[in-house]
């Protein structure tokens, strides 16, 4: 998923959200990678040129080996069966293609088998900064370089076997807030500094430099019951994001029984995005400006 989220026509032409009916109970289809045109693969140029001079010494280490691991081409499209061949060899995970957005139980299905859905169409070339879902230079430029670490590689495997479990009790928007606010908005704070490892942000030109660089936004440390309150943002840059310290962090996370954590939560009112807490650890208070002037010119 992305920051940038607006409804509008998928290449196909069907209406975001409402994909055609799937030939495969998993949403699975072809990637079609001989069927990308010169302008789509020329977008994917365009877009991993501007992202990869952008962010060496704003995403963590592990981002960049990934992604020279993954050797992704810097011209075209990369092809997902290549990519499967490096995460296989490394933890075990493949990329699938998939049209867009698949139901919340074919995504948890796909990922507690550590196979990552990525969309295979791309945005046009018209609207490099917004996406109406998520397309293959988000799913693979963003998500696919973490997969080669081990850590990382565990806790989203765990979010898919969790999901299926907080579907059942429930409770699938507070864990859909830990992915958000890990997977998708997440920064680390690293040896070298504050540095990002989301998604969402990774493959955004503007997200990446107003997460770490804008006074506006908050950034607190990481804490699973307090994040699993908060509301987050799907239509812009978000208020606040959550902190953590390694990759480790995310693993014991993986490792630990969410029910009693939902049970304390249950019931209790949810934060909005932009709120500061007396229990939080503060690393950047934001002045919250940013959302200010959204807000005054609405
Ligand atoms: N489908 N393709 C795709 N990508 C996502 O990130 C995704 C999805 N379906 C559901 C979903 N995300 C989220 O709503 C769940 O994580 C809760
Ligand atoms: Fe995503």
């Amino acid at each position: 998923m992305t920051g940038n989220t607006k409804p509008g026509k998928t290449k196909h032409g069907a209406a975001a959200g409402e994909t055609a009916r799937p030939e495969r109970a998993d949403w699975t289809i072809d990637q079609g990678w001989d069927s990308y045109t010169a302008e789509e693969h020329g977008v994917w140029k365009t877009l991993y040129e501007r992202q990869a001079k952008l962010l060496p010494g704003r995403t963590c280490q592990e981002f960049v080996s990934g992604m020279a691991d993954l050797a992704f081409p810097t011209d075209r499209i990369p092809d997902f069966r290549r990519l499967s061949d490096v995460l296989m060899q490394r933890t075990g995970w493949q990329v699938v293609a998939v049209p867009g957005l698949v139901p919340d139980e074919v995504f948890f299905d796909h990922l507690a088998n550590r196979r990552f859905p990525a969309g295979h169409f791309i945005r046009k070339p018209e609207e490099l900064d917004y996406l109406e879902e998520p397309d293959v230079f988000h799913d693979v430029f963003g998500h696919v370089p973490l997969l080669l670490q081990p850590a990382f590689a565990d806790y989203m495997q765990a979010y898919g076997e969790g999901g299926l479990r907080a579907q059942k009790l429930g409770v699938l928007p507070n864990l859909a807030r830990v992915y958000w606010y890990t997977v998708e908005f997440g920064l680390i704070r690293a040896p070298e500094g504050m540095r990002i490892y989301g998604a969402g942000i990774a493959s955004s030109f503007t997200e990446t430099r107003f997460s770490l660089d804008s006074p506006s936004p908050n950034r607190i440390r990481f804490d699973l019951a307090r994040v699993m309150r908060t509301q987050y943002r799907i239509d812009d840059f978000q208020e606040t994001y959550f902190v953590i310290d390694s990759f480790d962090e995310l693993l014991r996370l993986s490792e630990v029984d969410f029910g009693p954590v939902y049970e304390a939560v249950k019931g209790q009112p949810d934060h909005d995005p932009g709120d500061v807490l007396e229990s939080d650890e503060v690393l950047t208070r934001g002045t919250g400006e940013y959302h200010a002037a959204k807000r005054q010119a609405a």
